[in-house]
């Protein structure tokens, strides 16, 4: 692995994650009540025994930055390293912001082809999934590939949201289409189930192979395809023109594995974690996932109702809560007969030290209210919800803003970091 870089595409403009990356970058967004989502790739990474890797972000924010000095720090006798590479920062390489994942990685070669680099694995960085890259170096390594795609079975019904793509039998890519729009374009990268089950997964009447977003490449296979054109993207451009002139592979999996880059789906995925039979398991002797080592009290419940919920450190739940299918995050406070039911609470930054504010209607102590009720809603960090709060999901209706701290995004309410709302808020 030494011979390995691993490339984490931190993420773009972050608009499908608004209003969670209105004040934080993509990476830095808080998952499952005490991680981030970049703990996932890089955690994969390091139980991958992948320890040199990049970050690329469109923008620094504090708390990304802060999160991995914290967390991800090597001794002096190890290579490794987490090394965050902003947009903003690359001057030398133009001061436009990335235009897409490959001019992401462009704008970055210098740092990621050093001398003795023969891999380079790029990743998501919006992902929730358990893998070894060790398996798909070996794919790669043993098939004599240039570039090896990740790749799923899935559903036809699912392919129009993914690059879609057609093997030989020796697991060579001869077609690649980013995102079929028609059914024409789809029936060209179309996989017979009866290949997915010949090649040791069992299609379960999938014909679909996806790209999962995670790619390796040989280093001069990588410069080659970046420096001597525009290309923007992997799957629009990268690929459909490499699959002629390169040996592309697929590295076929098939555990759990979910795209988090929308509300909708990063709303999803973190109430499934809450479910007694999770489809990904926290809770592992091996393959751990890592975050910042925090010193926080124990959580404190007193009096109250938990059914299939996340409960992270640091918490003080009052008498009376019901707490159903929900994550409560960090330093929570939740006051006296709240009632929360499918909601993600993130918690807080901080303990306000008792005494020092005046708490008043308008400027309630950070957390949630006697008596509040939470429904189908992401509260974000430091929120203030006042006393008797009705924080419910007003149902089916389109995208809108319910107040300007408060929005709508993909049928979930999502209450905005560090919002306010009054005693008796209500949508
Ligand atoms: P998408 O996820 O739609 O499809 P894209 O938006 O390019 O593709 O994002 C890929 C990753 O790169 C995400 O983690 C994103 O946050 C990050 N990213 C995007 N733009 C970036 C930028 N400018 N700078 C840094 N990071 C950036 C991709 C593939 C499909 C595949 C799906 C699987 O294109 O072929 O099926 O991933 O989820
Ligand atoms: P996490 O614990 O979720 O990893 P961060 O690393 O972003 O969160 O921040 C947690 C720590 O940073 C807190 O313990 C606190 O010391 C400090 N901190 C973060 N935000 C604030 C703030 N707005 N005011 C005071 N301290 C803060």
């Amino acid at each position: 692995m030494r011979n390995t870089i691993a490339v984490v595409l931190g993420g773009g403009q972050g608009s499908r994650l608004m209003p969670l990356t209105k004040y934080r970058s993509k990476p830095a967004v808080p998952l499952a009540g005490k991680y981030r989502l970049i703990d996932i790739p890089l955690s994969n990474c390091l139980n991958s025994g992948l320890n040199r890797i990049y970050v690329l972000t469109q923008f620094l924010s504090v708390s990304l930055h802060r999160h991995i000095r914290g967390t991800y720090r090597f001794d002096n006798f190890s290579a490794g390293f987490v090394e965050i590479l902003a947009a903003q920062q690359t001057m030398a390489e133009g001061t436009d912001w990335y235009q897409g994942t490959a001019d992401a990685v462009r704008k970055n070669l210098r740092y990621i082809t050093q001398p003795g680099t023969k891999y380079v694995v790029i990743l998501s960085g919006d992902q929730l999934y358990r893998m070894d890259f060790a398996e798909m170096l070996k794919t790669h390594r043993e098939s004599g590939a240039d570039i090896t795609i990740a790749a799923k079975p899935v559903h036809s019904h699912e392919a129009s949201g993914l690059g879609i793509m057609r093997a030989d039998d020796s697991g060579r890519v001869i077609r690649f289409a980013e995102k079929p729009k028609s059914e024409e374009e789809l029936n060209s990268v179309r996989t017979s189930p009866a290949w997915i089950d010949a090649h040791g997964v069992s299609s379960l009447g999938r014909d679909c192979l996806a790209s999962m977003g995670i790619y390796i490449f040989n280093v001069d296979v990588l410069t080659a395809a970046l420096e001597n054109t525009d290309h923007h993207d992997f799957g629009r451009e990268v690929f459909p023109t490499s699959i002629g002139t390169r040996k592309v592979q697929l590295h076929l999996f098939d555990g759990y594995w979910e795209d988090i880059g929308t509300i909708r789906s990063f709303f999803e995925a973190n109430l499934q974690l809450t479910l007694p039979d999770a489809p990904f398991e926290l809770a592992t002797s091996s393959a751990v996932i890592y975050s910042r080592p925090r010193f926080l009290p124990p959580t404190r419940v007193d009096g109250s109702t938990i059914e299939s919920s996340l409960v992270a450190d640091g918490c003080i739940i009052e008498p009376g809560a019901h707490i159903v299918n929900s994550v409560i995050g960090l330093r929570c406070r939740i006051g006296r007969n709240v009632t929360i039911r499918d909601s993600i609470i993130m918690g807080a930054d901080f303990y306000e030290s008792p005494g020092a504010t005046k708490h008043t209607d308008e400027w309630p102590a950070i957390g949630i209210g006697d008596g509040t009720l939470i429904e189908k809603a992401i509260v974000d960090k430091n929120c203030r919800i006042g006393p008797g709060s009705q924080v419910v999901n007003p149902g089916d209706r389109p995208d809108c803003e319910v107040s300007d701290v408060c929005s709508l995004r993909d049928g979930i309410l999502v209450v905005e970091k560090d919002a306010c709302l009054r005693a008796g808020w209500h949508v």
